[in-house]
Protein backbone atom coordinates (compact mmCIF):
# COMPACT_ATOMS: atom_id res chain seq x y z
CA UNK A 1 0.00 0.00 0.00
CA UNK A 2 1.38 3.55 -0.65
CA UNK A 3 1.59 6.30 1.55
CA UNK A 4 0.51 9.64 -0.45
CA UNK A 5 0.35 13.50 1.41
CA UNK A 6 -2.93 14.79 0.44
CA UNK A 7 -2.37 18.17 0.64
CA UNK A 8 -4.64 21.38 0.71
CA UNK A 9 -5.29 22.58 -3.19
CA UNK A 10 -5.33 25.67 -4.57
CA UNK A 11 -7.91 27.78 -2.89
CA UNK A 12 -7.79 30.93 -4.86
CA UNK A 13 -6.74 33.95 -3.52
CA UNK A 14 -6.57 33.38 -0.29
CA UNK A 15 -3.47 33.34 1.30
CA UNK A 16 -4.02 31.35 4.59
CA UNK A 17 -7.05 29.78 6.28
CA UNK A 18 -8.00 28.65 9.45
CA UNK A 19 -8.67 24.61 9.89
CA UNK A 20 -12.22 25.09 12.09
CA UNK A 21 -12.77 20.82 11.74
CA UNK A 22 -11.20 17.81 11.22
CA UNK A 23 -13.64 15.11 9.65
CA UNK A 24 -11.53 12.29 10.11
CA UNK A 25 -9.56 11.14 12.62
CA UNK A 26 -5.90 8.24 12.06
CA UNK A 27 -7.51 4.87 11.36
CA UNK A 28 -10.70 6.26 9.29
CA UNK A 29 -11.30 4.60 5.93
CA UNK A 30 -12.36 7.32 3.89
CA UNK A 31 -13.61 7.74 0.20
CA UNK A 32 -12.43 9.33 -2.62
CA UNK A 33 -14.03 12.57 -2.36
CA UNK A 34 -14.60 12.27 1.26
CA UNK A 35 -14.24 15.82 3.63
CA UNK A 36 -11.30 15.80 5.75
CA UNK A 37 -10.80 19.16 7.32
CA UNK A 38 -12.95 22.28 7.42
CA UNK A 39 -11.06 25.48 6.34
CA UNK A 40 -12.16 29.07 7.07
CA UNK A 41 -11.30 32.55 6.06
CA UNK A 42 -13.04 35.65 6.91
CA UNK A 43 -15.38 35.44 3.69
CA UNK A 44 -16.24 31.71 3.39
CA UNK A 45 -15.85 28.09 5.24
CA UNK A 46 -15.04 24.88 2.77
CA UNK A 47 -14.78 21.72 2.69
CA UNK A 48 -10.97 20.08 1.93
CA UNK A 49 -12.25 16.63 0.19
CA UNK A 50 -9.64 13.55 -0.52
CA UNK A 51 -9.12 12.53 -4.09
CA UNK A 52 -8.17 9.19 -2.96
CA UNK A 53 -10.30 6.65 -0.74
CA UNK A 54 -7.79 4.74 1.46
CA UNK A 55 -7.00 5.11 5.11
CA UNK A 56 -5.98 7.83 7.30
CA UNK A 57 -2.52 7.15 8.81
CA UNK A 58 -1.93 10.58 10.74
CA UNK A 59 -3.02 13.73 10.33
CA UNK A 60 -0.51 16.63 10.11
CA UNK A 61 -3.38 19.38 10.97
CA UNK A 62 -4.79 20.29 14.00
CA UNK A 63 -8.15 22.65 14.92
CA UNK A 64 -7.05 26.12 14.59
CA UNK A 65 -3.41 25.55 12.33
CA UNK A 66 -3.42 28.16 9.30
CA UNK A 67 -3.06 26.12 6.12
CA UNK A 68 -2.87 27.17 2.32
CA UNK A 69 -2.22 25.55 -1.02
CA UNK A 70 0.39 22.59 -0.43
CA UNK A 71 -0.07 22.12 3.20
CA UNK A 72 -0.20 18.40 3.91
CA UNK A 73 -3.77 17.57 5.64
CA UNK A 74 -2.84 14.12 6.56
CA UNK A 75 -1.04 10.64 5.06
CA UNK A 76 -2.85 8.36 3.52
CA UNK A 77 -2.62 4.63 2.62
CA UNK A 78 -4.27 4.88 -0.63
CA UNK A 79 -6.05 2.27 -1.83
CA UNK A 80 -4.31 0.79 -5.34
CA UNK A 81 -0.89 0.83 -5.74
CA UNK A 82 -0.87 3.00 -9.17
CA UNK A 83 -1.76 6.23 -6.93
CA UNK A 84 1.15 6.41 -5.16
CA UNK A 85 3.62 7.69 -7.88
CA UNK A 86 1.30 10.30 -9.15
CA UNK A 87 0.35 11.40 -5.71
CA UNK A 88 3.93 11.86 -4.70
CA UNK A 89 4.27 14.17 -7.87
CA UNK A 90 1.69 16.46 -7.35
CA UNK A 91 -0.36 18.14 -4.94
CA UNK A 92 -2.86 14.86 -4.13
CA UNK A 93 -6.41 17.16 -3.97
CA UNK A 94 -6.68 18.05 -7.45
CA UNK A 95 -10.37 18.99 -6.70
CA UNK A 96 -10.62 22.43 -5.10
CA UNK A 97 -13.93 21.86 -3.00
CA UNK A 98 -14.63 25.61 -3.28
CA UNK A 99 -13.38 28.08 -4.82
CA UNK A 100 -13.27 31.32 -2.46
CA UNK A 101 -14.91 33.82 -4.27
CA UNK A 102 -12.70 36.62 -4.24
CA UNK A 103 -13.44 39.61 -6.92
CA UNK A 104 -10.68 40.48 -8.94
CA UNK A 105 -9.96 44.00 -7.82
CA UNK A 106 -8.45 45.86 -10.61
CA UNK A 107 -7.52 49.71 -10.52
CA UNK A 108 -10.35 51.26 -9.84
CA UNK A 109 -11.92 53.27 -13.16
CA UNK A 110 -13.60 56.11 -12.71
CA UNK A 111 -16.83 55.87 -14.58
CA UNK A 112 -19.61 56.12 -12.46
CA UNK A 113 -23.15 55.14 -12.65
CA UNK A 114 -25.11 51.78 -12.45
CA UNK A 115 -23.07 48.90 -12.02
CA UNK A 116 -24.20 45.56 -12.52
CA UNK A 117 -22.51 43.20 -10.22
CA UNK A 118 -22.48 39.39 -11.28
CA UNK A 119 -21.81 36.05 -9.56
CA UNK A 120 -17.84 35.78 -10.24
CA UNK A 121 -16.24 32.15 -11.15
CA UNK A 122 -16.70 30.80 -7.71
CA UNK A 123 -15.34 27.20 -8.62
CA UNK A 124 -17.06 23.69 -9.47
CA UNK A 125 -20.42 24.64 -8.30
CA UNK A 126 -23.23 25.15 -10.45
CA UNK A 127 -26.75 26.48 -8.50
CA UNK A 128 -25.59 27.40 -5.20
CA UNK A 129 -28.51 28.31 -2.50
CA UNK A 130 -28.55 32.01 -1.44
CA UNK A 131 -28.92 31.86 2.22
CA UNK A 132 -28.81 34.86 3.09
CA UNK A 133 -28.73 38.81 1.40
CA UNK A 134 -26.85 41.39 3.24
CA UNK A 135 -27.35 44.78 1.92
CA UNK A 136 -30.50 46.36 0.41
CA UNK A 137 -31.37 49.06 -1.93
CA UNK A 138 -30.34 52.57 -0.49
CA UNK A 139 -27.28 50.72 1.17
CA UNK A 140 -23.72 52.20 0.80
CA UNK A 141 -21.36 49.85 0.45
CA UNK A 142 -17.58 49.25 0.15
CA UNK A 143 -15.54 47.35 -2.37
CA UNK A 144 -15.22 44.17 -1.55
CA UNK A 145 -18.08 44.11 1.50
CA UNK A 146 -20.36 41.04 1.09
CA UNK A 147 -23.21 41.38 -0.63
CA UNK A 148 -24.81 37.55 -0.23
CA UNK A 149 -24.06 34.54 1.01
CA UNK A 150 -24.41 30.88 -0.61
CA UNK A 151 -24.18 27.96 0.03
CA UNK A 152 -23.62 24.84 -1.33
CA UNK A 153 -23.21 21.31 0.57
CA UNK A 154 -19.47 21.39 0.73
CA UNK A 155 -19.35 25.35 1.30
CA UNK A 156 -20.83 28.71 2.35
CA UNK A 157 -19.24 31.45 0.96
CA UNK A 158 -19.55 35.15 0.90
CA UNK A 159 -19.92 36.99 -2.65
CA UNK A 160 -18.68 40.21 -2.22
CA UNK A 161 -19.04 43.57 -4.40
CA UNK A 162 -16.72 44.57 -6.85
CA UNK A 163 -17.84 48.07 -7.19
CA UNK A 164 -18.06 50.10 -4.30
CA UNK A 165 -21.47 52.68 -4.11
CA UNK A 166 -24.93 52.68 -3.69
CA UNK A 167 -27.24 49.92 -3.63
CA UNK A 168 -30.31 50.57 -6.29
CA UNK A 169 -31.41 47.19 -6.54
CA UNK A 170 -31.04 43.38 -5.45
CA UNK A 171 -32.26 41.09 -8.22
CA UNK A 172 -31.26 38.06 -6.27
CA UNK A 173 -33.37 36.53 -2.72
CA UNK A 174 -33.06 33.63 -0.20
CA UNK A 175 -33.55 30.76 -1.80
CA UNK A 176 -32.17 31.45 -5.12
CA UNK A 177 -29.89 29.38 -7.18
CA UNK A 178 -27.24 30.91 -8.64
CA UNK A 179 -24.37 30.65 -10.99
CA UNK A 180 -21.35 32.45 -12.64
CA UNK A 181 -22.55 35.48 -14.13
CA UNK A 182 -25.47 35.71 -12.51
CA UNK A 183 -26.62 39.11 -11.92
CA UNK A 184 -26.29 40.11 -8.31
CA UNK A 185 -27.01 43.68 -7.46
CA UNK A 186 -27.05 47.06 -9.28
CA UNK A 187 -25.10 49.51 -8.00
CA UNK A 188 -24.57 53.21 -8.91
CA UNK A 189 -20.92 53.29 -8.24
CA UNK A 190 -17.44 53.35 -9.80
CA UNK A 191 -16.23 49.72 -11.64
CA UNK A 192 -12.67 48.42 -11.39
CA UNK A 193 -11.58 47.94 -14.75
CA UNK A 194 -12.37 44.29 -15.64
CA UNK A 195 -14.09 43.15 -12.62
CA UNK A 196 -17.47 41.11 -12.92
CA UNK A 197 -18.96 43.87 -12.15
CA UNK A 198 -20.75 45.53 -16.21
CA UNK A 199 -22.27 49.09 -16.64
CA UNK A 200 -26.08 48.56 -16.57
CA UNK A 201 -27.74 50.02 -19.31
CA UNK A 202 -29.35 52.98 -18.87
CA UNK A 203 -32.64 52.23 -20.10
CA UNK A 204 -35.96 53.00 -18.31
CA UNK A 205 -36.55 50.34 -15.27
CA UNK A 206 -32.95 50.11 -15.15
CA UNK A 207 -33.51 52.27 -11.81
CA UNK A 208 -36.05 51.50 -9.65
CA UNK A 209 -37.68 54.21 -8.77
CA UNK A 210 -39.52 52.33 -6.08
CA UNK A 211 -36.39 50.80 -4.50
CA UNK A 212 -37.04 50.22 -0.76
CA UNK A 213 -35.47 52.89 2.13
CA UNK A 214 -32.75 52.36 4.01
CA UNK A 215 -33.48 49.26 6.64
CA UNK A 216 -33.46 50.89 9.97
CA UNK A 217 -30.96 51.40 11.70
CA UNK A 218 -28.87 48.31 13.41
CA UNK A 219 -30.65 45.90 10.37
CA UNK A 220 -28.41 45.42 7.72
CA UNK A 221 -29.80 42.85 6.20
CA UNK A 222 -32.66 42.96 4.22
CA UNK A 223 -33.16 39.12 3.90
CA UNK A 224 -35.92 38.46 6.39
CA UNK A 225 -35.60 35.51 9.16
CA UNK A 226 -37.61 34.87 11.60
CA UNK A 227 -37.36 36.62 14.99
CA UNK A 228 -37.90 35.56 17.93
CA UNK A 229 -41.12 37.52 18.14
CA UNK A 230 -42.96 36.56 15.08
CA UNK A 231 -46.09 35.59 14.31
CA UNK A 232 -48.72 33.52 14.95
CA UNK A 233 -51.05 32.57 12.30
CA UNK A 234 -49.31 35.50 10.21
CA UNK A 235 -45.98 35.67 9.28
CA UNK A 236 -43.99 38.58 10.11
CA UNK A 237 -40.39 38.86 8.90
CA UNK A 238 -37.97 40.83 10.57
CA UNK A 239 -34.29 41.44 10.78
CA UNK A 240 -31.61 38.96 10.07
CA UNK A 241 -28.83 39.43 12.69
CA UNK A 242 -26.79 36.96 10.98
CA UNK A 243 -26.89 33.71 10.29
CA UNK A 244 -25.82 30.94 12.84
CA UNK A 245 -21.76 30.48 12.46
CA UNK A 246 -21.06 26.74 11.54
CA UNK A 247 -19.86 25.16 9.04
CA UNK A 248 -21.07 23.90 6.19
CA UNK A 249 -20.41 19.90 7.70
CA UNK A 250 -22.22 21.15 10.95
CA UNK A 251 -24.79 23.06 9.18
CA UNK A 252 -25.99 19.33 7.03
CA UNK A 253 -25.49 17.62 10.28
CA UNK A 254 -28.15 20.07 12.17
CA UNK A 255 -30.38 19.78 9.25
CA UNK A 256 -29.84 15.91 9.56
CA UNK A 257 -31.31 15.98 12.80
CA UNK A 258 -33.84 18.82 12.14
CA UNK A 259 -32.18 20.81 15.07
CA UNK A 260 -32.63 24.52 14.38
CA UNK A 261 -29.07 26.35 14.26
CA UNK A 262 -30.57 29.72 15.50
CA UNK A 263 -31.45 28.19 18.70
CA UNK A 264 -27.79 26.36 19.41
CA UNK A 265 -25.48 28.12 21.31
CA UNK A 266 -22.07 28.08 19.65
CA UNK A 267 -19.03 26.95 22.12
CA UNK A 268 -16.25 27.23 18.95
CA UNK A 269 -14.33 30.50 18.68
CA UNK A 270 -16.42 33.23 17.63
CA UNK A 271 -19.47 31.13 18.79
CA UNK A 272 -19.28 29.08 16.51
CA UNK A 273 -21.24 26.09 16.17
CA UNK A 274 -19.35 23.16 16.37
CA UNK A 275 -20.94 19.41 15.60
CA UNK A 276 -20.57 18.43 19.54
CA UNK A 277 -23.20 21.63 19.99
CA UNK A 278 -25.70 20.45 17.79
CA UNK A 279 -25.36 16.93 19.13
CA UNK A 280 -25.11 18.23 23.33
CA UNK A 281 -28.58 20.67 21.95
CA UNK A 282 -30.32 17.09 20.60
CA UNK A 283 -29.39 15.10 24.02
CA UNK A 284 -30.71 17.85 25.58
CA UNK A 285 -34.40 18.57 23.90
CA UNK A 286 -34.28 14.16 23.61
CA UNK A 287 -33.37 13.68 27.43
CA UNK A 288 -34.49 15.73 30.48
CA UNK A 289 -36.32 19.02 28.32
CA UNK A 290 -39.51 19.83 29.33
CA UNK A 291 -42.44 19.39 26.63
CA UNK A 292 -41.92 23.27 25.88
CA UNK A 293 -38.32 22.36 24.97
CA UNK A 294 -39.17 19.29 22.86
CA UNK A 295 -42.59 21.37 20.94
CA UNK A 296 -40.16 24.00 20.23
CA UNK A 297 -37.51 22.05 18.60
CA UNK A 298 -40.40 19.86 16.99
CA UNK A 299 -42.02 23.24 15.49
CA UNK A 300 -38.59 24.42 14.54
CA UNK A 301 -38.28 21.19 12.75
CA UNK A 302 -40.00 20.94 9.24
CA UNK A 303 -43.99 22.31 10.62
CA UNK A 304 -44.93 24.36 7.55
CA UNK A 305 -44.38 21.60 5.19
CA UNK A 306 -46.72 19.46 7.13
CA UNK A 307 -44.01 16.75 7.75
CA UNK A 308 -42.83 17.53 11.57
CA UNK A 309 -41.99 14.29 13.18
CA UNK A 310 -44.57 13.89 15.31
CA UNK A 311 -42.08 11.59 17.15
CA UNK A 312 -40.27 14.14 18.94
CA UNK A 313 -43.41 15.14 21.01
CA UNK A 314 -44.12 11.38 21.32
CA UNK A 315 -46.95 11.30 18.36
CA UNK A 316 -47.18 9.17 15.78
CA UNK A 317 -45.00 10.08 12.28
CA UNK A 318 -46.56 11.95 10.38
CA UNK A 319 -48.04 9.51 7.51
CA UNK A 320 -46.27 9.26 4.77
CA UNK A 321 -48.46 8.85 1.46
CA UNK A 322 -48.07 8.45 -2.29
CA UNK A 323 -50.53 10.97 -3.58
CA UNK A 324 -50.06 10.46 -6.84
CA UNK A 325 -51.57 6.40 -6.46
CA UNK A 326 -54.91 8.33 -6.10
CA UNK A 327 -54.57 11.11 -9.20
CA UNK A 328 -52.92 13.42 -11.05
CA UNK A 329 -50.31 15.88 -8.36
CA UNK A 330 -47.94 18.84 -8.71
CA UNK A 331 -45.08 19.61 -6.27
CA UNK A 332 -44.78 23.38 -5.32
CA UNK A 333 -42.23 24.37 -3.17
CA UNK A 334 -43.64 26.32 -0.41
CA UNK A 335 -42.83 29.83 -0.58
CA UNK A 336 -39.81 31.41 2.17
CA UNK A 337 -42.82 34.03 4.29
CA UNK A 338 -44.99 30.58 4.35
CA UNK A 339 -42.14 28.49 5.59
CA UNK A 340 -40.99 31.22 7.97
CA UNK A 341 -44.70 31.88 9.34
CA UNK A 342 -45.95 28.07 9.59
CA UNK A 343 -42.74 27.57 11.65
CA UNK A 344 -43.48 30.65 13.75
CA UNK A 345 -47.11 29.44 13.87
CA UNK A 346 -46.78 25.78 14.95
CA UNK A 347 -44.63 26.96 17.86
CA UNK A 348 -47.33 30.04 19.13
CA UNK A 349 -49.82 26.83 18.16
CA UNK A 350 -47.95 24.01 20.67
CA UNK A 351 -46.74 26.44 23.30
CA UNK A 352 -49.28 29.01 24.20
CA UNK A 353 -52.59 27.40 25.63
CA UNK A 354 -54.90 29.46 23.46
CA UNK A 355 -58.14 30.25 23.90
CA UNK A 356 -60.37 32.05 21.88
CA UNK A 357 -63.86 33.65 22.72
CA UNK A 358 -66.37 35.58 20.29
CA UNK A 359 -68.71 38.65 20.80
CA UNK A 360 -70.11 40.56 18.39
CA UNK A 361 -70.30 44.71 18.42
CA UNK A 362 -73.22 47.23 17.03
CA UNK A 363 -71.27 48.95 14.74
CA UNK A 364 -74.46 50.21 13.11
CA UNK A 365 -73.43 54.36 14.07
CA UNK A 366 -69.81 53.94 13.86
CA UNK A 367 -70.42 52.66 10.28
CA UNK A 368 -72.71 55.53 9.41
CA UNK A 369 -70.08 58.21 10.81
CA UNK A 370 -67.15 56.19 8.69
CA UNK A 371 -69.71 56.38 5.27
CA UNK A 372 -69.98 60.26 6.57
CA UNK A 373 -66.48 61.04 6.91
CA UNK A 374 -65.40 59.50 3.90
CA UNK A 375 -68.33 61.20 1.60
CA UNK A 376 -66.93 64.45 2.82
CA UNK A 377 -63.62 63.95 2.67
CA UNK A 378 -63.89 62.42 -1.11
CA UNK A 379 -62.33 65.87 -2.71
CA UNK A 380 -59.19 64.47 -0.89
CA UNK A 381 -59.24 61.00 -1.07
CA UNK A 382 -58.64 60.53 2.37
CA UNK A 383 -60.43 57.30 3.24
CA UNK A 384 -61.48 56.09 6.74
CA UNK A 385 -61.36 52.41 7.38
CA UNK A 386 -63.19 50.17 10.03
CA UNK A 387 -59.78 48.70 10.96
CA UNK A 388 -58.37 52.21 11.51
CA UNK A 389 -61.19 52.60 14.06
CA UNK A 390 -60.92 49.33 15.63
CA UNK A 391 -57.05 49.95 15.97
CA UNK A 392 -58.13 52.73 17.93
CA UNK A 393 -60.68 51.04 19.73
CA UNK A 394 -58.08 48.03 20.89
CA UNK A 395 -55.73 51.01 22.32
CA UNK A 396 -58.94 52.22 24.61
CA UNK A 397 -59.03 48.41 25.65
CA UNK A 398 -55.67 47.93 26.41
CA UNK A 399 -55.45 50.67 28.44
CA UNK A 400 -58.01 49.55 30.51
CA UNK A 401 -56.76 45.86 30.31
CA UNK A 402 -53.24 46.53 30.74
CA UNK A 403 -52.37 42.42 31.44
CA UNK A 404 -53.24 42.37 27.11
CA UNK A 405 -50.74 44.99 26.57
CA UNK A 406 -48.03 42.61 28.18
CA UNK A 407 -45.18 39.57 27.24
CA UNK A 408 -44.21 36.69 29.18
CA UNK A 409 -40.75 37.46 30.03
CA UNK A 410 -39.96 34.02 32.29
CA UNK A 411 -41.87 34.31 35.41
CA UNK A 412 -42.12 37.85 34.84
CA UNK A 413 -45.09 39.63 32.81
CA UNK A 414 -43.61 42.38 31.00
CA UNK A 415 -46.33 45.16 30.87
CA UNK A 416 -45.94 47.88 27.76
CA UNK A 417 -46.91 51.69 28.13
CA UNK A 418 -46.76 51.82 24.39
CA UNK A 419 -49.18 50.66 21.87
CA UNK A 420 -47.97 49.61 18.75
CA UNK A 421 -50.77 47.77 16.64
CA UNK A 422 -49.67 44.70 14.15
CA UNK A 423 -52.43 44.42 11.47
CA UNK A 424 -52.30 41.13 9.36
CA UNK A 425 -52.22 42.05 6.01
CA UNK A 426 -52.75 39.87 2.56
CA UNK A 427 -50.39 39.74 0.11
CA UNK A 428 -49.48 37.92 -2.99
CA UNK A 429 -46.42 36.48 -1.64
CA UNK A 430 -48.46 35.23 1.99
CA UNK A 431 -49.80 37.06 5.05
CA UNK A 432 -47.04 40.24 6.18
CA UNK A 433 -47.68 41.55 9.76
CA UNK A 434 -46.62 45.45 9.36
CA UNK A 435 -46.86 47.38 12.83
CA UNK A 436 -48.51 50.96 13.27
CA UNK A 437 -46.46 52.44 15.91
CA UNK A 438 -47.63 54.60 18.74
CA UNK A 439 -51.38 53.90 18.02
CA UNK A 440 -52.97 56.28 20.87
CA UNK A 441 -51.03 59.28 19.97
CA UNK A 442 -52.26 59.25 16.35
CA UNK A 443 -55.77 59.98 15.12
CA UNK A 444 -58.07 57.86 13.55
CA UNK A 445 -57.32 59.42 9.97
CA UNK A 446 -53.86 59.27 10.10
CA UNK A 447 -53.95 55.32 11.23
CA UNK A 448 -55.86 54.74 8.31
CA UNK A 449 -53.54 56.63 5.75
CA UNK A 450 -50.16 54.26 7.53
CA UNK A 451 -51.58 51.77 6.77
CA UNK A 452 -52.53 52.63 3.38
CA UNK A 453 -49.38 52.86 3.22
CA UNK A 454 -48.31 50.13 4.92
CA UNK A 455 -50.21 47.54 3.05
CA UNK A 456 -49.01 48.79 -0.04
CA UNK A 457 -45.44 48.32 1.05
CA UNK A 458 -46.65 45.19 2.21
CA UNK A 459 -48.11 44.37 -1.27
CA UNK A 460 -44.88 45.46 -3.32
CA UNK A 461 -42.70 43.10 -1.58
CA UNK A 462 -41.16 46.43 0.21
CA UNK A 463 -41.56 46.14 4.15
CA UNK A 464 -38.33 46.74 5.92
CA UNK A 465 -38.25 44.37 9.35
CA UNK A 466 -38.64 47.76 11.36
CA UNK A 467 -42.14 48.16 9.87
CA UNK A 468 -42.47 44.88 11.45
CA UNK A 469 -41.27 44.65 14.79
CA UNK A 470 -42.12 45.84 18.27
CA UNK A 471 -46.00 44.95 18.19
CA UNK A 472 -48.21 45.14 21.17
CA UNK A 473 -51.18 43.80 20.08
CA UNK A 474 -52.14 42.30 16.71
CA UNK A 475 -55.86 43.00 14.86
CA UNK A 476 -56.47 39.76 11.68
CA UNK A 477 -59.14 41.30 9.54
CA UNK A 478 -61.36 39.26 7.04
CA UNK A 479 -63.72 41.86 6.80
CA UNK A 480 -63.29 42.89 3.44
CA UNK A 481 -63.73 39.06 2.44
CA UNK A 482 -66.63 37.76 4.77
CA UNK A 483 -66.91 34.90 7.39
CA UNK A 484 -68.48 35.14 10.67
CA UNK A 485 -65.88 33.80 13.29
CA UNK A 486 -62.51 32.34 13.16
CA UNK A 487 -59.80 31.33 15.83
CA UNK A 488 -56.64 33.69 15.40
CA UNK A 489 -52.93 32.42 16.55
CA UNK A 490 -51.80 34.30 18.73
CA UNK A 491 -48.47 36.78 17.70
CA UNK A 492 -45.81 35.57 20.04
CA UNK A 493 -44.61 37.35 22.49
CA UNK A 494 -48.29 39.05 22.45
CA UNK A 495 -50.28 37.54 24.68
CA UNK A 496 -53.73 38.44 22.62
CA UNK A 497 -54.83 38.70 19.05
CA UNK A 498 -58.17 39.89 17.54
CA UNK A 499 -60.05 38.57 14.63
CA UNK A 500 -62.65 40.65 13.11
CA UNK A 501 -65.08 39.22 10.08
CA UNK A 502 -67.55 41.11 8.17
CA UNK A 503 -70.21 42.69 9.72
CA UNK A 504 -73.70 41.98 8.66
CA UNK A 505 -77.49 43.53 9.28
CA UNK A 506 -78.78 41.34 11.92
CA UNK A 507 -82.19 42.03 14.24
CA UNK A 508 -81.13 42.82 17.72
CA UNK A 509 -84.00 42.91 20.21
CA UNK A 510 -83.99 46.34 21.67
CA UNK A 511 -86.42 45.31 24.83
CA UNK A 512 -90.02 45.70 23.09
CA UNK A 513 -89.10 45.95 19.24
CA UNK A 514 -86.44 43.86 17.01
CA UNK A 515 -84.60 46.71 15.02
CA UNK A 516 -81.88 46.21 12.60
CA UNK A 517 -78.38 46.41 13.46
CA UNK A 518 -74.95 46.46 12.34
CA UNK A 519 -73.12 43.63 13.74
CA UNK A 520 -69.26 43.16 13.83
CA UNK A 521 -67.87 39.43 14.66
CA UNK A 522 -65.41 39.89 16.99
CA UNK A 523 -62.90 36.81 17.84
CA UNK A 524 -60.19 37.40 20.72
CA UNK A 525 -57.47 34.87 21.02
CA UNK A 526 -55.64 35.03 24.70
CA UNK A 527 -52.99 33.05 26.14
CA UNK A 528 -54.49 31.46 29.29
CA UNK A 529 -51.37 31.83 30.94
CA UNK A 530 -51.56 35.15 31.67
CA UNK A 531 -55.27 36.47 31.02
CA UNK A 532 -58.17 34.68 32.37
CA UNK A 533 -61.92 33.94 30.90
CA UNK A 534 -63.34 36.89 32.82
CA UNK A 535 -60.86 39.48 31.64
CA UNK A 536 -60.90 38.60 28.25
CA UNK A 537 -65.01 38.64 28.27
CA UNK A 538 -64.51 42.23 29.58
CA UNK A 539 -62.21 42.62 27.03
CA UNK A 540 -64.89 42.33 24.19
CA UNK A 541 -67.63 43.82 26.27
CA UNK A 542 -65.45 46.78 26.51
CA UNK A 543 -64.48 46.99 23.02
CA UNK A 544 -67.89 46.29 21.85
CA UNK A 545 -68.77 49.52 23.91
CA UNK A 546 -66.26 51.46 22.27
CA UNK A 547 -67.46 50.57 19.05
CA UNK A 548 -71.15 50.87 19.77
CA UNK A 549 -70.35 54.80 20.70
CA UNK A 550 -67.08 55.86 20.09
CA UNK A 551 -67.38 58.78 22.44
CA UNK A 552 -66.36 56.26 24.88
CA UNK A 553 -62.84 56.26 23.61
CA UNK A 554 -62.89 60.40 25.69
CA UNK A 555 -63.67 59.16 29.47
N1 LIG B 1 -67.33 44.22 7.56
C1 LIG B 1 -67.85 44.59 6.38
N2 LIG B 1 -67.13 45.17 5.41
C2 LIG B 1 -65.83 45.39 5.64
C3 LIG B 1 -65.23 45.04 6.85
C4 LIG B 1 -66.03 44.44 7.83
N3 LIG B 1 -65.54 44.05 9.01
N4 LIG B 1 -63.91 45.38 6.79
C5 LIG B 1 -63.71 45.92 5.60
N5 LIG B 1 -64.85 45.92 4.89
C6 LIG B 1 -65.06 46.44 3.57
C7 LIG B 1 -64.40 47.78 3.44
O1 LIG B 1 -65.25 48.81 3.89
C8 LIG B 1 -64.12 47.84 1.99
O2 LIG B 1 -65.30 48.23 1.31
P1 LIG B 1 -65.32 49.55 0.40
O3 LIG B 1 -64.26 49.30 -0.64
O4 LIG B 1 -66.70 49.56 -0.10
O5 LIG B 1 -64.98 50.66 1.32
C9 LIG B 1 -63.85 46.41 1.60
O6 LIG B 1 -64.40 45.62 2.64
C10 LIG B 1 -62.40 46.06 1.45
O7 LIG B 1 -61.70 46.44 2.60
P2 LIG B 1 -60.18 46.06 2.77
O8 LIG B 1 -60.07 44.72 3.34
O9 LIG B 1 -59.45 46.31 1.52
O10 LIG B 1 -59.68 47.17 3.77
P3 LIG B 1 -59.46 47.04 5.28
O11 LIG B 1 -59.02 48.36 5.77
O12 LIG B 1 -60.61 46.45 5.96
O13 LIG B 1 -58.23 46.00 5.41
C11 LIG B 1 -56.12 45.03 5.04
C12 LIG B 1 -56.94 46.30 4.98
C13 LIG B 1 -54.70 45.31 4.63
C14 LIG B 1 -56.13 44.50 6.46
C15 LIG B 1 -56.78 44.00 4.12
O14 LIG B 1 -56.66 44.42 2.80
C16 LIG B 1 -56.23 42.61 4.25
O15 LIG B 1 -55.15 42.28 3.76
N6 LIG B 1 -57.00 41.72 4.92
C17 LIG B 1 -56.66 40.31 5.05
C18 LIG B 1 -56.05 40.03 6.39
C19 LIG B 1 -55.95 38.55 6.58
O16 LIG B 1 -55.80 37.81 5.63
N7 LIG B 1 -56.07 38.11 7.83
C20 LIG B 1 -56.14 36.72 8.12
C21 LIG B 1 -54.90 36.29 8.79
S1 LIG B 1 -55.08 34.68 9.37
O17 LIG B 1 -54.38 33.77 8.30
Amino acid sequence: MAHIDIQVPDIGDFDEVTVIELLVKPGDSIKAEQSLITVESDKASMEIPSSHAGVVKELKVQLGDKVKRGSVVLVLEAEGAAAAPQAAAEPAVAQITAAPVAVAVAAPATATGPVRVRVPDIGDFKDVTVIEVMVQPGDSVKLEQSLVTVESDKASMEIPSSVAGVVREISVKVGDKINIGDLLAVLDGVAPAGAAAVPAPTEPGATPANAAPPAAPGTGAVAPASAGSVPAHIPAVAPSAGLPHASPSVRRFARLLGVPLDEVKGSGPKGRITETDVQNFTRAVMGGATLTRLAAAAAAKAPASGSADGAALGLLPWPKVDFSKFGPIERKDMSRIKKISGANLHRNWVMIPHVTNHDDADITDLEAFRVLTNKENEKSGAKVTMLAFLIKACVAALKKFPEFNSSLDGDQLVLKQYFHIAFAADTPNGLMVPVIRDADKKGVMQISQEMGDLAKKARDGKLSPADMSGACFTISSLGGIGGRYFTPIINAPEVAILGVCRSTTEPLWNGTAFVPRLMLPLSLSWDHRVIDGAAAARFNVYLGQILGDFRRVLL
